[in-house]
């Protein structure tokens, strides 16, 4: 019995990305008597879907949860909703592709809920004293294209594993160094930011109230 547990490589300004370091560390550990396989995925419009496709199809996971660097919030966010939307904004993706307003599936709905118990799992991280809370958005880049494609993909195979999608903030190395690069010292600048050991406690409690759930 599998749990997958996707991140992303790093993409745009950031040259590392806390979600692949969280995959990588959580890879091979044992949950309730499941085995959490760890995968990176590509930053990529093209590819990312496929891959995490390819990966439910080897592992029939009992669970999926897809993780991804939102710099800037002051937590884990556990998105409630992914929308039918990519657009990638200012930030192409690693293949250089620009989506702007297009549809992920263009004959479907135009969203559709994470089967994650979203409001349990942040009570639970609070309750240990993770900051997090649960958020209304993933954006309209790879993070939301993965999470509204997956929850689709496995609505038309009837395949009911809950799914979904947490956002994680910087580590505190990532943003010492984005307020360097930046205005230095001077300004307010440093992005907020939660140690990897959180994180990675964070997802594992994810895993934990999910089964727990079922
Ligand atoms: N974060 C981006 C894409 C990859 C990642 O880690 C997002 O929030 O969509």
């Amino acid at each position: 019995m599998t749990l997958l547990l996707t991140g992303y490589e790093p993409f745009g300004d950031h040259e590392e990305n806390p979600s692949e370091m969280v995959a990588r560390e959580l890879d091979g550990e044992e949950i309730a008597g499941h085995e959490i396989v760890g995968h990176v995925l590509p930053v990529e419009f093209d590819r990312a879907t496929d891959e995490m496709r390819d990966r439910i199809e080897k592992h029939d996971p009992s669970a999926i949860v897809a993780t991804g660097l939102a710099a800037g919030r002051a937590g884990i966010t556990v998105e409630r909703v992914g929308i039918n939307v990519n657009d990638c904004g200012s930030t192409p993706d690693n293949a250089d592709a620009e989506p702007r307003n297009e549809r992920i599936c263009p004959d479907k709905q135009a969203g559709y809920f994470a089967t994650l118990p979203v409001v349990s799992v942040v009570e639970s991280l609070l309750e240990r004293g993770i900051p997090a809370h649960v958020s209304n958005t993933a954006g309209t880049h790879l993070c939301n294209n993965v999470l509204y494609s997956t929850r689709a993909y496995l609505e038309a195979e009837g395949n009911d594993a809950p799914m979904g999608f947490v956002h994680l903030p910087c580590t505190p190395g990532m943003a010492a160094k984005q307020a360097r690069d930046g205005d230095g010292t001077s300004g307010a600048s440093v992005k907020p930011s939660l140690s990897l050991a959180m994180q990675v406690e964070g997802i594992r409690r994810t895993f934990d109230v999910t089964l727990a759930d079922e």
